[in-house]
């Protein structure tokens, strides 16, 4: 399909009320014991996001020509594994933020055991998701390669690792290297996800389409985070939906913090060409990838 950015934008919308749809399905009900938990998680993950990572694995499975119900499952638990994040990234013992997405965070909301729980659980929610999905016609050993694969890059040397870098980096002065291994790790490891879950759900994309995915997510995974460490000193609260300036008040290095504020605009053009160029081997199936990449440096929020 040939896309403008109109269609883009539609596209965007669509893909998010699907994995909205998906996630209210797969999240336990609130009225269902044990009430509290169920209702936190259904808090976290239904608040208003953006749905990054879900609209990419829909759109890389729209780039290799799958059905996008196959994928329905590994969109909802990257979205899951993500809000797990949020949760836990936002108690006292790490960030202590009072505002994510608009509303008060899940640990002010309900209390902190429950917001503690509410990440454990969802965690372990996504796994289930992902083994257990009967839409997801992959086969048992593309299936055991996701759940490698997402653990993989949300566990110690992913996610939760980058963040134990962050945490570590507070108050201390990184070089551009470090900073960079700590956002490629922090943020970047879950957007590779999400390319590579989709790409598994075909069921052996040949070796060069998938390193091409590959490449393209890590410097949209990188651009993304450049992008979020400026968004915290030009956004503003209202529209980010979480506190800005947060960043500087924690004392945290960030890519404008090092290197100014022009030369991480330019960084994330840089990131954006790169990103481009790694999907030249694709025709304009990719197009929504490559709106993708425009999209993540030029949002607000
Ligand atoms: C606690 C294990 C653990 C990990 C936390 C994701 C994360 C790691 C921390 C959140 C803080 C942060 C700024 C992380 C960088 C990734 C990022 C920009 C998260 C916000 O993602 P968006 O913008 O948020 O996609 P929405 O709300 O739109 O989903």
């Amino acid at each position: 399909m040939k896309i403008d950015a109109q269609i883009f934008e539609s596209l965007v919308e669509d893909y998010q009320q699907r994995v909205e749809a998906a996630l209210d399905q797969w999240l336990p009900p609130a009225d269902v014991n044990p009430v509290r938990l169920h209702q936190a998680m259904r808090y976290a993950v239904l608040a208003p996001g953006k749905r990054v990572r879900p609209i990419l694995v829909y759109a890389t499975a729209a780039t290799l020509g799958l059905d996008l119900k196959k994928v329905d499952g590994a969109a909802s638990a990257v979205e899951i594994i993500h809000a797990y994040s949020l949760i836990h990234d936002d108690l006292p013992a790490m960030d202590d933020d009072d505002l994510r997405r608009g509303r008060p965070t899940c640990h002010r909301k309900f209390d902190e055991a429950t917001a503690i729980l509410a990440g454990d659980a969802l965690q372990a929610l996504a796994f289930y998701i992902i083994s257990h999905d009967p839409d997801m016609t992959a086969d048992a050993s593309a299936r055991l390669q996701m759940i490698e694969n997402l653990s993989l890059f949300s566990g110690s040397r992913g996610m939760a690792g980058g963040q134990a870098i962050d945490l570590a980096a507070v108050g201390k002065t990184l070089n551009i290297a470090e900073l960079e291994t700590m956002h490629i790790h922090k943020t970047g490891a879950l957007i590779r996800t999400c390319v590579q879950l989709a790409a598994f759900s075909t069921n052996g994309l040949d070796e060069r389409y998938f390193a091409a995915l590959d490449s393209y997510a890590k410097f949209i995974g990188l651009s993304f985070q450049v992008q979020d460490d400026i968004l915290d000193v030009t956004g503003d609260t209202a529209t980010l939906g979480k506190t800005q300036g947060s960043d500087s008040a924690h004392n945290k290095p960030t890519y404008p913090s090092i290197i100014g504020l022009d030369a991480s605009i330019e960084k994330t053009r840089e990131l954006h060409r790169n990103a481009l160029q790694a999907l030249s081997i694709f025709g304009e199936e990719a197009d929504i990838l490559r709106y993708i990449s425009a999209w993540f440096i030029e949002r607000k929020n």
